[in-house]
C-alpha cells in the first residue's frame, strides 16, 4: 500500500539531514541534535514531545500559527470572515464601528437612566441590569454601511466583514420598561450612549417591546470595550447604528426624536435623490461566499463552497449557490441550527473543471424576500443610497485557479 501526501512540508525540510532510528528509539536525537547539529523539524517535534509543554494558564492566546486579524481604520474595522468558521464571531474579532472612539467606563459607576413617559423615572446600576431576569440569544449585528465595492483583489472581510455574530446575554428591554411603569401613549424611546459622540437613536415602543435587549455579555463573558462595554441596546436584526453602545440614557415620547443619525444620516435617498427612506431599520436578507475566495488559488477537482448567510426579518429558508455565473442555481445545504435573525452556515459541493467562471450565492427568508442583484437594487433605490446594500455578490474563478471579487458585478 502506498501513502499519498496531499499537501508538502517546508521544502527547506527536505534538505536537513533524517533522524535514524536508533537516535529515535533511543531519544537522544533531541539532546544531540541541540548541541551538535542543524535543527530539522522532526528531531524539534521529538523534542518537543519529551520536554513539557506549557501548564495551565490564566487566560489563553491564539497558538502563533492561527493570527486572524480585524483591519483597522479610524473609525472601524471588519470581522475576518474569510478565515471563521461556524457562525459565532470570537468576541475579539467582532467589527467595531465607532463614531467618537471607544469610552473608557468603571462598572462602578455606570449609570443608566429611564425617564420620559414613564411612571417611576429609574437610574439603574450595573448591578440592577444583571438583577433581572436575564434572556440569551444568539443573533448577527450588521452595520448598514456594510458594502465595500473594492478591486477584484479585495477579501470578503473587506467586501462586508461589517456583520458579526454573538451569543448574547441581557435583560429583555421589555422587562425594564415594565419596571419604570411605561405610559401608553409612549409610542418611541431614545436611546443615548456614553461615548464622545453621545450617539442618539430613536427606536419604536413596538420594537423596544417585542425582542429589544439591553446586553451586558458577549459569548458567555462581559461585552469587550469596543462593543459597548458594561451594557449596550440590541435590536435583533435591525441596522446596527440603532443599537446603541456604552448605554446611558432612555427616554420615552410620542413622537422619534429626529436625531442627526436619522435625518442627515442612515436614511436612504430614492431614485433621483429628492425622496428618501427614513427609519429604514431592518437588514434585508444576504449572503456570501467566505471559501473559496480572494486571495485562494484553487486546484482542479472538489471543493466545499462555503458562506454565510442572514436575515433581520426572521429564518433564512434557503441559499442557493451558482457556479456559472448565475446561470443555473443549487440549492446549498444549511447548518443546523438555523435560527431567525442569525447567521446561517451553507455549504455546496462543487467539481471545477479548470474552466474560467464565477461562484456567487443568493439568499431567501421566511418572508420569501429574495437578496437581489445590483441591477435591482440600483432600480429600486437609485444611484444614491449608501446603506442597505445586500446585493448578491460573486468570486471570480481564473483559468490559473486564481480566485477573485466579482468587482465588477457591482459596476453601475
Ligand atoms: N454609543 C454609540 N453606539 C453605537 C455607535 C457609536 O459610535 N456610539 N456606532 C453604531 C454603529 S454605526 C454600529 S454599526 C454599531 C456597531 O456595533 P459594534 O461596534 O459593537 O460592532 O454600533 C452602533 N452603536
Ligand atoms: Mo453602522
Amino acid at each position: 500500500m502506498t501513502i499519498q501526501r496531499t499537501h508538502r512540508a517546508d521544502p527547506a525540510d527536505r534538505q536537513r539531514p533524517h533522524l535514524s532510528r536508533r537516535e529515535l528509539l533511543a531519544g537522544t536525537a533531541g539532546v544531540v541534535g541541540a548541541a551538535a547539529l542543524t535543527p530539522v523539524s522532526a528531531q524539534q517535534s521529538v523534542a518537543t514531545t519529551r520536554r513539557a509543554g506549557r501548564g495551565p494558564n490564566e487566560v489563553d492566546q491564539r497558538s502563533s500559527y492561527v493570527t486572524p486579524r480585524r483591519d483597522p481604520s479610524a473609525t472601524s474595522s471588519r470581522t475576518p470572515l474569510q478565515d471563521l468558521q461556524g457562525t459565532i464571531t470570537p468576541a475579539d474579532l467582532h467589527f467595531e464601528r465607532h463614531h467618537g472612539g471607544v469610552p473608557d467606563i468603571d462598572p462602578a459607576l455606570y449609570e443608566l437612566l429611564v425617564h420620559g413617559l414613564v411612571d417611576r423615572p429609574t437610574v439603574f446600576s450595573l448591578a440592577d441590569l444583571h438583577q433581572f431576569p436575564s434572556t440569551t440569544r444568539i443573533c448577527f449585528l450588521e452595520c448598514s454601511g456594510n458594502l465595500q465595492r473594492g478591486t477584484p483583489e479585495t477579501l470578503p472581510q473587506m467586501v462586508c466583514g461589517l456583520t458579526s455574530q454573538t451569543e448574547w446575554t441581557g435583560v429583555l428591554l421589555s422587562t425594564v420598561l415594565r419596571e419604570v411603569g411605561a405610559q401608553p401613549n409612549a409610542a418611541w424611546l431614545l436611546a443615548e450612549g456614553q461615548d464622545a459622540a453621545v450617539m442618539t437613536r430613536s427606536v419604536p415602543m413596538d420594537k423596544a417591546l417585542d425582542d429589544a435587549m439591553i446586553v451586558y455579555a458577549q459569548n458567555g463573558d462581559a461585552l469587550m470595550p469596543g462593543n459597548g462595554y458594561p451594557a449596550r441596546l440590541l435590536l435583533p436584526g435591525w441596522e446596527g447604528n440603532a443599537s446603541v453602545k456604552w448605554l446611558r440614557r432612555i427616554e420615552l415620547a410620542e413622537q422619534p426624536f429626529m436625531t442627526r443619525e436619522e435625518t442627515s444620516k442612515y436614511t436612504d435617498p430614492l431614485g433621483d435623490g429628492t425622496a428618501v427612506r427614513q427609519f429604514s431599520f431592518v437588514m434585508d436578507a444576504r449572503s456570501i461566499i467566505t471559501d473559496p475566495a480572494y486571495p485562494r488559488v484553487i486546484a482542479p477537482g472538489w471543493h466545499e463552497i462555503r458562506g454565510l448567510a442572514w436575515s433581520g426579518r426572521g429564518l433564512i429558508t434557503g441559499v442557493e449557490v451558482s457556479t456559472d455565473g448565475g446561470n443555473t442555481w443549487h440549492a446549498a445545504k444549511l447548518q443546523a441550527p438555523v435560527l431567525p435573525k442569525a447567521h446561517v452556515r451553507f455549504r455546496h459541493l462543487w467539481q471545477w473543471g479548470g474552466e474560467p467562471t464565477e461562484i456567487m450565492s443568493r439568499a431567501t427568508d421566511e418572508t420569501g424576500y429574495v437578496q437581489p442583484t445590483w441591477e435591482a437594487l440600483q432600480a429600486a433605490r437609485g444611484p444614491h443610497t449608501r446603506y442597505h446594500q445586500n446585493p448578491v455578490t460573486s468570486w471570480t474563478v481564473g483559468d490559473d485557479g486564481r480566485m477573485l471579487f466579482g468587482a465588477e458585478r457591482l459596476r453601475s
